[in-house]
Formats: C-alpha cells, structure tokens, sequence
C-alpha cells in the first residue's frame, strides 16, 4: 500500500485544550491506514486575528496514511466535530479543536475546501516553530529550508509548554 508523509497542525482554545490535543494525537493515530509517526511538544501563543479570544494551545504531528487528501480531511473534521467543534461561520474564530493538513508529501491540492500547503504556513510562528522542532531539516515548497521560515516570523507570544510529551 503506498503511503504518504503528511504533516499536520493542530490548535484549540476552548476547553481543556491541553488535554484535547493530547486527546487529538490519539484520535489521528486511530484513523484507518494511517500512522502517528511524531509529534511536536504543546505550545501556547497569542491568537492570529481577532484578539478578543483566549490563547491558542497549538502543536503539529506527522503522520503516514494510505488516505488521499480528502479522505484524510473528511477523518480529521470528523475528530473536530467529535470534540465539539460548532462551525459559526465566524470566520478565525476561537475553537475547541481545528485540525489542518499542512504538508501532503510533494502533492499540491488546490480545491474550493482544501488547499495544500496550507495558505497561512509561511507567516505562522504557532506552525513553524513545532514544525521545525520536529523536522529541522525540511525543505519548504518553496525551496528553502525551515530555518529560514522561522527565522523570518515574530516569535513573540509562543511559548513551549513544559507539561507536554
Ligand atoms: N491563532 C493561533 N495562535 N493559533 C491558531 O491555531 C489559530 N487558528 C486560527 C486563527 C483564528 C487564524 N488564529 C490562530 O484559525
């Protein structure tokens, strides 16, 4: 069965978010034909977007599945719905649990519901930093390595939890 790596980003900022993550991770490693490979250390950070909402616990895993992109989307909104997730239409914002595909392999997916890379990466410190923590090495879609990414984001208002892994 030929399988992907996939990396995928994680947040929450209602409820036990700590505990959701915790509870996400097992949550992914349980979907059919898929594989939790590694996962980031737990971090906090100031929500993107509007302020008047708590602090986001963000973290990223990769994982290897079997599943295409959309059969993969279709498992993760099924765990977010399972942790409460109410979609308002209020566009960023606050959320029990969002799961986002960020990397598909090499593939690039660009639908009305699924864009891969994930749009936001390059200017999010809550992705980058956990990503680089647990791939350090990684070339970027667009030829550079992480490092640079991070280099170039503000890392002001994430801090890495103690408690997690
Ligand atoms: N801000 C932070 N810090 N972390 C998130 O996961 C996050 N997710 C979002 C918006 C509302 C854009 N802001 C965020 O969807």
């Amino acid at each position: 069965m030929h399988k992907e790596h996939v990396y995928l980003g994680l947040g929450s900022n209602l409820g036990e978010s700590e505990e959701t993550l915790h509870r996400a991770f097992d949550a992914i490693n349980n979907i059919e034909d898929t594989r939790l490979l590694r996962k980031s250390s737990l971090y906090s950070s100031t929500p993107m977007g509007p302020q008047d909402q708590p602090d986001y616990v963000n973290a990223v895993c990769l994982i290897e599945t079997a599943l295409k992109p959309h059969s993969l989307l279709k498992q993760l909104q099924a765990i977010e719905l399972a942790y409460g997730r109410e979609r308002k239409g209020e566009r960023w914002g606050p959320r029990t649990l969002d799961l986002d595909i960020l990397l598909y392999g090499a593939e690039s997916v660009a639908t009305t519901d699924l864009i891969i890379p994930h749009s936001g990466m390059s200017q999010r410190e809550f992705v980058l930093v956990p990503l680089f923590e647990i791939a350090p090495n990684m070339i970027m879609p667009d030829g550079k390595p992480i490092a640079q990414w991070v280099a170039n984001c503000t890392l002001d208002g994430l801090r890495r939890l103690r408690t997690s892994n």
